[in-house]
């Protein structure tokens, strides 16, 4: 997996993007016959030659687009492709690249019938040079294959089996996760260009010392360099545009940036001026030419801290207050919607939040850079959930996803956490060198912000936990726990966090609580399922909150979840996980309000 390059794509003075997004053809594999389509070719001419196709909207997962249950809960291969034109201009002094945003979970993508890349690990993004394998100035043809198969040893795990049916037999995909298992083109395909000599790579630290900030960067380039002596030229403009400061890099291409009255990049509601971002602009040059490559870089300039007892932005305390999200809605499943995404976010400060935690895998690239513009902290979560079975292969593809996920968001200020793992049973023994290991080498990878993982193993039993700076836990006090039972909530969630605090002595955050609950539906006394038990189950926490707060260690408070989301059929789920406090549609249930009037209230007193 690439873990240089990828920079977000961007147009600049050098570099144009163009989108692939739209309508492609779109093929399902026969189950029984997953390799039918390699051992055939399918990918040297159109699609529509060898099979009849449908229409498929890109980006979306495929599965909600039918009204089909055989492509909803199709279990392998299928294939996409379309025709695009490259101008013949781009021939000249142009790299031509492709780049996914994700495809879940298995990828294979020729151009012209040629390999181009292959990718495996959904959430995550890919790209290839394909300068070699366009015609220029003519139509070309992009072909994809994605696997939605999920094994003991991909990241998650499911398994797969076969049943007989009325009819003979089919597989079945199984997992333990609690969120449906979305396939397709999720995220944006575009094609962009870099020059031939261009920048790869950039990554930036930033610093903070009374009034003044530091940005430090680090600049990668590729290409022939020819003779020349290659540098870069690196300006810092405000919000407003101005240059606040400038630097000229020597060959070894990196150096600091110097802000004096510097705004810091401050979460919501924390300072008047929250989510504020400058804009680095970064151009390669050598003695011959300037602005050989243009790349820019939003960035935030903040401090992470913390100990024993603290979590802290910029030298301050922060207590974050939030919750679990999931990347899901009608109709697109987990295909990327800007729409979504932007009401999301003007729902989020409209409850008055300050943090989310991607569960259970990696966001799009969009809805970061809204957390950044924002100031919500995000809990930056790689897509292990419900992690068993620890072996080798499963380490090797759980330490590239985390490595993959820190490559492509370590310069967001609003990352402020790397969430290892979520739920993982670690109980067992082996969990213990596992996620030692897991956590070492996220460690090794970014030292500058805390490693957590949501446990939900019992706090003595638990194995993980002393690897971590943060422990989060996720506990369902009042639901899976003493169903029905409004009376034992404070208590057992205040044992609960005292106990994992005082076995590791660190940072504790409750990264999950709820109650399904149906809209509409009102029952007193408060009952399960009903609005009314939602609310009075949600102000049981805060009373558990409020009491912890007092102690300092305890550092944050997550509701599950954001919305409603789709989850494989199952009697527990009434069409899908209903913990939201909002619907899928994103309507607000009764316990939303009453968040609203904590979360602000709870910034009110900071
Ligand atoms: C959990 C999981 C989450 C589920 C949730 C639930 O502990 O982390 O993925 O959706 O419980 O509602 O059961």
């Amino acid at each position: 997996p690439q873990t240089t390059g990828l920079l977000y794509p961007r147009e600049s003075e050098t570099r144009e993007v163009r989108s692939l997004d739209g309508i492609w053809n779109f093929v399902q594999s026969d189950q029984y016959n997953v390799t039918q389509g390699i051992r055939e070719r399918w990918y040297k001419d159109d699609l529509s030659k060898v099979r009849k196709t449908i229409p498929m909207p890109v980006p979306a997962s495929y599965n909600d687009i039918g009204e089909d249950a055989g492509l909803r809960d199709h279990v392998g291969t299928v294939w996409y492709d379309r025709r695009f034109f490259i101008p013949k201009y781009w021939l000249k002094e142009k790299r031509v690249w492709i780049r996914f945003g994700s495809v879940h979970y298995d990828a294979i993508v020729w151009v012209n019938g040629v390999q181009v890349v292959k990718h495996e690990i959904g959430h995550l993004p890919f790209e290839a040079e394909i300068s070699n394998n366009v015609l220029y100035g003519k139509e070309n043809l992009i072909t994809v294959l994605c696997d939605n198969a999920l094994l003991q040893t991909t990241i998650p795990q499911g398994s797969i089996s076969e049943k007989p049916t009325d009819n003979g037999v089919t597989l079945i995909q199984s997992y333990t996760f609690d969120f449906f298992n979305y396939a397709g083109i999720h995220r944006s395909v575009v094609l962009y260009t870099t020059p031939k000599l261009y920048i790869e790579d950039v990554t930036v630290k930033t610093d903070l010392a009374d009034k003044n900030g530091s940005v430090h960067y680090e600049v990668k380039v590729n290409g022939d360099k020819g003779n020349w002596l290659t540098y870069v030229k690196v300006n810092l403009r405000s919000k407003e545009g101005d240059i606040v400061a400038s630097h000229k890099s020597g060959p070894e291409l990196k150096g600091t940036l110097k802000v004096e009255n510097v705004k810091p990049w401050w979460p919501y509601l924390m300072h008047p001026e929250y989510g504020y971002l400058y804009n680095l602009e970064i151009s390669l040059c050598n003695d011959e030419q300037e602005d050989i490559d243009i790349y820019r870089l939003k960035v935030g300039i903040r401090t992470l801290a913390w100990d024993k007892s603290s979590f802290r932005i910029n030298g301050e305390k922060v207590y974050l207050r939030g919750f679990g999200r999931h990347e899901d809605s009608d109709i697109r499943g987990k295909g990327l919607d800007l729409a979504l995404i932007t009401k999301d976010f003007n729902l989020i400060k409209w409850i008055g939040a300050n943090a989310y935690r991607t569960s259970h895998y990696p966001y799009s690239e969009e809805s970061m850079q809204f957390a950044d513009e924002n100031g919500i902290m995000i809990i930056d979560e790689c897509p292990s959930v419900d992690t068993d079975n620890f072996g080798q292969a499963l380490l090797d593809k759980h330490k590239s996803s985390i490595e993959q996920l820190i490559h492509r968001d370590r310069n967001h200020p609003s990352v402020v956490m790397w969430s290892i793992a979520n739920e993982p049973r670690t109980k067992s023994l082996s969990a213990d060198s596992y996620f030692e290991k897991v956590a070492n080498f996220t460690r090794s990878l970014d030292p500058t912000r805390p490693v957590t993982a949501a446990l939900n193993a019992a706090a003595d039993e638990d194995k993980a936990g002393k690897h971590l700076d943060i422990i989060s836990f996720n506990r369902y006090n009042g639901w899976y726990r003493n169903p029905g039972r409004l009376d034992m909530i404070i208590r057992n969630v205040m044992d609960e966090a005292k106990l994992w605090n005082k076995l590791h002595n660190k940072p504790v955050l409750m990264s999950e609580y709820g109650a399904d609950t149906v809209a509409g539906l009102h029952l007193l006394p408060a009952f399960i399922w009903s609005e009314e038990y939602q609310a009075t189950l949600f102000s049981k926490h805060f009373k558990a909150f409020d009491n912890l707060r007092k102690v300092g260690w305890f550092i944050g408070e997550f509701v599950w979840n954001f919305a409603d989301f789709k989850t494989e059929q199952s009697y527990t789920r009434v069409g899908g996980n209903k913990k939201g406090i909002f619907t899928r549609n994103r309507q607000p249930k009764a316990a939303a309000h009453l968040l609203r009037k904590r979360y602000f209230g709870l910034c009110q007193e900071l």
